[in-house]
């Protein structure tokens, strides 16, 4: 059946909210910091910075004067954050997401340094997903700044005859939905439309920032073909790593490659991704999953190999963890556990169970277990530790 998926992700978020409080950065770099010890964001993605990222300039700075006084800094964490984000001006400096502050630092020591206030970007966020769902009964939140709106039902407007006429009002749709997020909260987004949540989500990147893109059914394939392997969900750095060993950069090179082939080099993933190649989802616009994971992560204040204050600072992770799984009454299959070594090489083990469960001492068990095979394996000082959990299931 076809279908017109609608998404939206605002532009560099959480520094666009500092930029509207605060009229006099515009034009200004800005960055965003976290700081705190404890992630702030319960379902946070972590960041895996690439080893390349560890270098002497880093290393350097790891030196707390560095960082010192830059007003991002507030619990004292001694720039061992990392940025959450920046406004367009800073990136044009190198500034990334995931990047160590104190790098952030040396790459424009004039920007403006600001740490994260979660609690008003998702008083923003909830403000904007009001505004969003009014579009379509059929959304899905997927982060605080982004979300899909199913408007397939376009195709049941009596008045809307020609599949032209149908793409046409999904665009004034989304030019409705960026003027009236702007109208009302004084903020830019992109919005990217077309046939499945893939390819909206991949015409939202192309036409970032303040931008609106339509990709017909029929565009799909000249739309894709251009665009770098790892551009495509499910195509991560290793991934894309193992596809450029063998001369395969471009989308359009992928898909040169069968089915059995991409099985073959990356398993069940392969498959998903020889579809993607081709503009193929079928992933429906799913309110359930709104919360995708329960996540809480703790940067120790020094690189450590401790156990005792591994363990201990895990069981604190666990127990928050467990609270929030108590209170939204979910249950979960799949735990992971994330562990980032100094110099920022991050890695996760995870363990899914046979049966969904909402069982503490599982949970406990189990993420034990992982944790502990960090410890074996690596022996290096670890910097920062953090559970998840997810396949979420709501138990109501
Ligand atoms: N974020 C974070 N840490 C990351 C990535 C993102 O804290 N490693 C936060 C800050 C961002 C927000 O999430 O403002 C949304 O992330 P996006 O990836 O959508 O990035 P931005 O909205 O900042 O920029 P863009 O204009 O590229 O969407
Ligand atoms: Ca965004
Ligand atoms: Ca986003």
């Amino acid at each position: 059946m076809q279908r017109i998926i609608l998404h939206f992700d605002m532009d560099y978020f959480f520094a666009q909210i500092e930029e509207r409080e605060n009229p006099q950065f515009k034009g200004k770099p800005v960055v965003v910091c976290t700081s705190t010890p404890l992630s702030a964001n319960p379902s946070e993605e972590i960041t895996v910075v690439p080893e390349e990222d560890n270098n002497d300039a880093y290393k350097r700075s790891a030196n707390p004067e560095l960082v010192e006084g830059l007003g991002a800094d507030p619990k004292g964490g001694k720039g061992r954050g990392v940025v959450s984000t920046s406004n367009y001006e800073a990136r044009k400096y190198g500034i990334k997401s995931g990047m160590p502050i104190s790098k952030a630092y040396q790459l424009c020591p004039d920007a403006i340094f600001l740490p994260v206030n979660i609690e008003l970007y998702e008083k923003v966020s909830k403000q904007i997903m009001e505004i969003v769902k009014k579009y379509s009964p059929k959304y899905e939140i997927v982060s605080l700044d982004e979300a899909y709106l199913d408007l397939s039902n376009i195709f049941h407007d009596r008045e809307i005859i020609s599949i032209e006429k149908v793409w046409r009002a999904a665009e004034k749709i989304g030019e409705k939905l960026k003027r009236e997020i702007f109208e009302k909260e004084k903020l830019t987004c992109t919005v990217g439309i077309g046939p499945n949540k893939v390819v909206a989500k991949l015409a939202t990147e192309s036409a970032k920032p303040n931008g609106l893109k339509v990709v017909r059914s029929e565009e799909v394939e000249k739309f894709l073909d251009p665009l770098d392997v790892d551009d495509l969900p499910g195509i991560g750095p290793k991934t894309a790593k193992k596809l450029r060993a063998i001369g395969v950069n471009k989308i359009f090179e992928l898909k040169k490659l069968s089915k059995e082939k991409l099985k073959e080099m990356f398993g069940k993933i392969g498959e998903k991704i020889w579809e993607r190649a081709r503009g193929i989802d079928e992933e429906p616009v799913s309110p359930e999953e709104i919360i995708k994971s329960i996540g809480r992560q703790i940067t120790f204040e020094k690189d450590t190999r401790d156990p005792e204050l591994i363990f201990d600072a895990f069981e604190k992770l666990l127990k928050e963890v467990n609270k929030e799984l108590v209170e939204t009454h979910f249950s979960f299959k799949t735990i992971t556990v994330i562990c980032r070594y100094r110099g920022f090489e991050t890695h996760t083990k995870s363990k899914t169970l046979e049966k969904p469960s909402s069982d503490l001492t599982t949970l406990k068990n189990e993420a034990k277990k992982l944790l502990l095979r960090f410890l074996i394996e690596n022996k290096k000082l670890i910097r920062l530790i953090g559970i998840r959990i997810s396949n979420l299931k709501n138990n109501l």
